[in-house]
């Protein structure tokens, strides 16, 4: 018992003065990143075959269990399903058994200046939790069932079959102006008219919903949520509505649809965490049609990675083509969907960490966020290759990034950072701009690190810069308003949340900048938990004044808001 205290405090010592960092060799994970990557996996609720390694120390199936749960709801979000690694390092029995249970009970109790979280000095897990986990660690990781087309279509419901569907719109809303907003913890979206401001339809979508996306006739709208259930919204009726849905997976992010001439609302396309895979289905069902493993090697040390999950996708105007960027082996996969029964696949090597990204302004550059590699990765759609690297700050987030034209650089695309303040502008224009195109021109200071999103439109001259991960509520309650024409000047900072008067003391997040289809209004979600009060604030571009804000009881947890025209159309 002597041995064991004095044992951890040592190690205790040797991690808070840093040497835990040195030997994983990784710069330390901000507390930003750490709240924003550390998520629920819905993979915790599924059944899984758990082996046991006789090399390790015995577990009871209740501490089995008890520790799947734990593990898939804290840890899987930056170790991986398979604990192979990602934003954390792996953790596989051939790493973990020679460390052995005391030490890598030291190691989850008191966190590492890494980034590994202090689980239980902080109180989030018992001593007897921590104690489970450091044992679980040394057996193999249970396999999570794959998930193929038998699966897929026993989820697959066409609700409203296209033959039954209007023929013309069958209202009155501007649908270009609707806004689709994610309510992410009641698993459902707000259908807002952009012009009232009212709410037209609450819809109900998968668990923890993530990101809208628009079919390239604005008709359609495709909801997808973590748990892999995409939702397919016809605008067109009376009371717009769901008229589809599927799962693609166990686990999923990213959804899209084909944007290019003669090929409009023919097909969609999600990528899923797990399995990893992605998955193209018939536009107006989403009957899954081809599913593609996304199982391979790392762009860098070509090593073959078994569970490299699909983050971004997004629809070539260029091409009848889709962008499938696998975060773990860090490659855009540039995917042919004119013959899906012989399809091409262009495999460009990028970066590791691929997550989000978006167009240039001319939408032939394909700008894509490789944040744990605090690179930005330039593909040219035109001529499906890699463009160039860019390095920039310390974990890129741009969302979809924000297009304007710098004074003196032409048009930019810029990204803010999660890990630091500064928010990289990249020179876009390679004809009358050449000698800056593709670099990072220049960096602005903004509130500070934890920014998530950025916005600005071809009619604003301003850019819009969130902040809803810094821990200093002050500047994830408000946001950062740079004016285009004179950057020098620095920002001007809008206080979001207290302008939505909210009646409570939630975290009112302000989360995600979204213009409205004329470009003279711009929305922001103030984001608090399940039982606290939350609302949608319209600022007015032009005057940078409080427009309205949309309380509603039903507006609960709102986060990512988007517009249909901006959406389908790719204007950001
Ligand atoms: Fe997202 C986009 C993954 C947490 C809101 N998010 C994306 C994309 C990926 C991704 C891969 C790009 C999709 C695309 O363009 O095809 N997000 C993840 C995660 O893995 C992560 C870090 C952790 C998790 O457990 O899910 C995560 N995301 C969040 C949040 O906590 C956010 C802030 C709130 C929420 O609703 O969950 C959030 N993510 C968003 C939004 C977008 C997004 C609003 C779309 C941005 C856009 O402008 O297109």
């Amino acid at each position: 018992m002597k041995t064991m205290r004095a044992t951890t405090v040592a190690l205790a010592a040797l991690l808070a003065a840093g040497l835990g960092a040195a030997q994983e060799g990784k710069k330390p994970v901000t507390e930003s990143e750490l709240k924003y990557q550390a998520g629920a996996s819905p993979l915790a609720g599924e059944p899984m075959y758990q082996a046991t390694n006789p090399k390790a120390p015995p577990m009871t199936q209740a501490e089995f269990d008890t520790a799947r749960k734990i593990y898939f709801e804290r840890c899987a979000g930056c170790h991986g399903v398979l604990r192979k690694g990602a934003t954390g390092k792996p953790l596989t029995p051939d790493l973990t058994l020679g460390k052995g249970t005391d030490y890598l009970k030291v190691f989850i109790a008191y966190g590492s200046p890494a980034g590994m979280p202090n689980w239980q000095t902080s109180g989030e897990m018992t001593e007897k939790e921590v104690d489970i986990m450091a044992r679980y660690i040394q057996h193999d990781a249970p396999l999570p069932p794959e998930f193929g087309m038998e699966q897929m279509r026993t989820t697959w419901k066409v609700t409203v079959p296209p033959e039954l569907r209007p023929k013309k719109k069958m209202n009155n809303y501007n649908i270009e102006n609707i806004f689709s907003t994610t309510l992410r913890d009641t698993g459902e979206v707000a259908l807002i008219d952009g012009d009232t401001k009212k709410i037209i339809n609450i819809v109900k979508t998968g668990y923890a919903v993530h990101i809208s996306r628009v079919s390239a006739s604005g008709r359609y709208v495709y909801v997808i949520g973590r748990d892999a259930k995409i939702n397919m919204i016809d605008l067109w009726m009376e009371k717009p509505d769901s008229v589809a849905e599927v799962r693609v997976g166990l686990e999923a992010r990213s959804v899209d649809t084909s944007k290019f001439k003669g090929y409009e609302d023919k097909l969609a396309i999600a990528g899923a965490y797990w399995p990893p895979q992605y998955t193209i289905m018939k536009g107006d069902t989403l009957e899954p049609l081809k599913i593609v493993s996304t199982r391979g090697n790392t762009v860098d040390k070509q090593e073959y990675h078994p569970e490299p999950r699909v983050a971004s996708i997004v629809a070539s105007h260029f091409k009848p083509e889709f962008v499938v960027n696998v975060k773990e082996t860090g490659q855009t996969l540039l995917v042919d969907y004119s013959n899906i029964d012989a399809l091409k696949v262009t495999t460009i090597g990028t970066a590791r960490f691929l997550h989000d990204g978006g167009f240039d302004s001319t939408k032939r550059y394909f700008m894509v966020a490789a944040n744990q590699s605090n690179k930005i990765a330039v593909v040219d759609m035109k001529e499906g290759k890699l463009q160039t690297l860019i390095e920039v700050g310390k974990i890129p987030h741009p969302g979809r990034g924000a297009n304007f034209v710098h004074p003196t650089f032409g048009p930019v695309w810029s990204t803010g950072h999660l890990g630091d303040e500064t928010i990289s502008l990249i020179a876009t224009d390679p004809i009358k701009h050449k000698q800056y195109a593709f670099k990072q021109v220049a960096q602005l200071k903004g509130q500070g690190g934890g920014s998530l999103f950025l916005k600005s439109h071809p009619k604003s001259t301003h850019l819009y810069v969130d902040t809803p991960l810094n821990p200093d509520p002050k500047i994830s309650q408000s946001v950062a308003v740079f004016d285009i024409k004179n950057l020098d000047k620095g920002y001007t900072v809008l206080p979001i949340a207290e302008w939505a008067q909210l009646n409570d003391d939630g975290a009112k997040r302000v989360v995600q900048p979204e213009f409205n289809k004329a470009g003279d209004e711009v929305w922001f979600a103030v984001w608090s938990a399940k039982n606290k009060q939350s609302a949608l604030v319209v600022v007015d571009d032009k005057t940078l004044k409080l427009k309205t804000v949309i309380k509603d009881p039903r507006l609960i947890t709102p986060t990512g808001h988007f517009n249909i025209n901006n959406t389908r159309k790719d204007v950001y």
